[in-house]
């Protein structure tokens, strides 16, 4: 709380917004009866495995929660599976294939994660989240296996590609493609839950394009944002087809003269991810529920103030640029509404304008971009 209320020392609103929120916060958090051991442990994980997505899952209404929070874990030790440069692939590929089968045996655990995967422990105790999967109702059962599936074959095809693993992702489509694998299906299978449970109509469930879009907006802002992170650990997601126009290797925008074609790359995949802005709006407008609203648009509102952020940044080649505190929780506190977060992606879209110049090539593209945004009225 002191970091961040110094963090926010030249922006005295979010200093009342941080002071506000933690009075708002110390309200009713849902209490789970002592004997449901396992249901306990699944939401010390998800507190535990996700800084993003704990706060608004839990706020999720009674008729949704549980769903939300197994669906999240589920594709969370998948994910962990994934990402373990450890595993051989003939291990991997089995393990991924098949999870959508291992969430209904009872009892299974996992300990072969390399000793510094950063959510092993969840597989070493993963027969609790199947527990609690297996307690859900079988419509909601049915939306996690079918998407684990579907996201297991997808990270698994990515996985054993020769070209994938040698250079990262290469064309845009393909960078679509590994997008909707591992965060597209996420809104897929959400908007399936939001359906199921009556919360929301049953055509929201059809609306697969958007819902994709909604996690193409929110995985390719973290991809742009992470881009030192990953390359350290040398993953490659930034496509090939995007920064091969302006360097020979992706890691040669850390180098010293290469910093105009940094910004300009910078510029081209921030402009593919804002392309999106406008259709994640048009999903949140088909919103009814309130507990719902706030659990998609604030991930949402992060990801546009993100990308303002990172915008023109060459800092992003050298650090990680995250958003102060103070402003995630001005942001937090906003999302009420569709028009709230509508007036939000426009201010950020102006942040955007501002920074843009006509000597970047694509300062055309990103005028339209945030032209589209600004021009959107919603009703
Ligand atoms: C509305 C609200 C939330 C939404 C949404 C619509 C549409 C999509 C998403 C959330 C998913 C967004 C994913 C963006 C964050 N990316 C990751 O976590 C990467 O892993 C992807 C595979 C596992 C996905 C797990 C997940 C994430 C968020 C959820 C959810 C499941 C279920 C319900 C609600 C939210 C990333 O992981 C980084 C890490 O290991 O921490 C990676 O490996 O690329
Ligand atoms: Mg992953």
């Amino acid at each position: 709380m002191a970091t961040s209320l110094f963090q926010s020392i030249f922006h005295p609103s979010e200093i009342v917004a941080l002071i506000q929120y933690k009075f708002l916060k110390s309200s009713p958090i849902h209490v789970i009866p002592p004997e449901q051991k396992a249901k306990i442990r699944c939401y010390e994980f998800l507190n535990k495995t996700s800084r993003s997505f704990a706060a608004v899952i839990q706020e999720l209404d009674d008729e949704i929660r549980d769903a939300v929070c197994i669906f999240y874990l589920v594709l969370r030790g998948l994910d962990t599976i994934e990402d373990d440069m450890s595993i051989p692939i003939e291990k991997k590929e089995p393990l991924l294939r098949d999870f959508h089968k291992t969430i209904y045996k009872k009892g299974w655990t996992f300990d072969e994660n390399g000793p510094d995967e950063k959510d092993r422990q969840l597989l070493v105790e993963f027969d609790v989240v199947i527990e609690e999967f297996l307690g859900l109702r079988k419509k909601f059962q049915n939306v996690i296996a079918d998407i684990a599936d579907k996201m297991g074959n997808g990270m698994a095809d990515y996985a054993k590609d020769a070209a994938y693993n040698k250079y990262g992702v290469m064309t845009n489509k393909d960078f679509d493609l590994y997008c909707h694998y591992v965060a597209g299906l996420v809104g897929i299978g959400l908007s399936s839950l939001f359906s199921t449970s009556g919360l929301e109509k049953p055509e929201l469930a059809k609306e697969t394009e958007l819902s994709n879009l909604m996690g193409l907006f929110l995985q390719k802002t973290n991809i742009i944002r992470d881009y030192l992170e990953d390359l350290l650990v040398n993953r490659r997601f930034w496509p090939k087809e995007i920064w091969t126009k302006y360097v020979d290797d992706l890691a040669d925008f850390r180098k010293p003269g290469y910093e105009k074609k940094a910004v300009d790359c910078l510029s081209t995949m921030i402009l593919n991810a804002l392309q999106h802005a406008p259709e994640c709006l048009t999903y949140m407008n088909k919103i009814q529920n309130k507990s719902i609203f706030s659990f998609c648009a604030i991930p949402q509102v992060m990801a546009i103030a993100t990308l303002a952020l990172l915008f023109k940044n060459y800092n992003v080649y050298h650090s990680v640029v995250k958003i102060r505190k103070g402003e995630t929780v001005k942001l937090i506190l906003k999302c009420t509404n569709i028009y709230e977060v509508a007036n939000i992606f426009r201010y950020y879209s102006k942040v955007i304008i501002q920074k843009n110049d006509s000597k970047d090539p694509n300062f055309m593209k990103i005028s339209v971009a945030c032209g589209k945004v600004n021009l959107l009225h919603i009703i």
